[in-house]
């Protein structure tokens, strides 16, 4: 498999994800190519009805694929957006697209590009998955599982991601 030659630990972790996905990545119609990995949404216990998420899309196509929007239904909305420095404050804004390139890959993270959950559900403990639909700009949908994470948890999975 030619991904293999790439960075192998990353491509064998996309081959595990996707046997997961498989039954419904193929039932959504999702294009080859396309992975999810180390998706999770970052919550914080508070009475603020949003929660920030992660994920590294990677793509392992010839051409670009642009990230529109996304989907769920544990939050009214899921928002993409970008986190600047102006001055000494980081300030937050909103994008209508996110691009990976061909052969490349996108990492979300803090201080980066990130997912804002506006009022998400607030049944949702540390340890749920939540579905995840990612619409891109050529139609294909993509499915992931996003896991509820604490701050702490999150910190070493990020330790961890930085590993390899
Ligand atoms: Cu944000």
């Amino acid at each position: 498999m030619k991904i293999l030659k790439k960075k192998q630990t990353t491509a064998l972790l996309c081959v595990a994800f996707l046997i997961g996905l498989a039954s419904s990545a193929l039932a959504s119609g999702a294009h080859e190519g396309v992975m999810v990995e180390n998706c999770r949404i970052r919550y914080i216990p508070a009475k603020e009805p949003k929660a920030a998420g992660y994920m590294a899309i990677h793509n392992h196509g010839s051409e670009a694929r642009v990230l529109v929007s996304l989907s769920t239904d544990k939050a009214e909305k899921v928002e993409m957006h970008e986190t600047l420095i102006e001055g000494n404050v980081a300030k937050m804004r909103q994008v209508n697209e996110l691009a990976i390139p061909a052969n490349g890959s996108l990492e979300m993270k803090s201080g980066g590009f990130h997912l804002m959950f506006q009022k998400i559900s607030p049944d949702l403990k540390f340890g749920d998955s939540v579905k995840l639909i990612l619409h891109f700009k050529d139609g294909a949908k993509v499915e992931a599982e996003a896991k509820v994470v604490s701050i702490h948890e999150d910190m070493d999975m990020r330790h961890e991601h930085m590993g390899h």
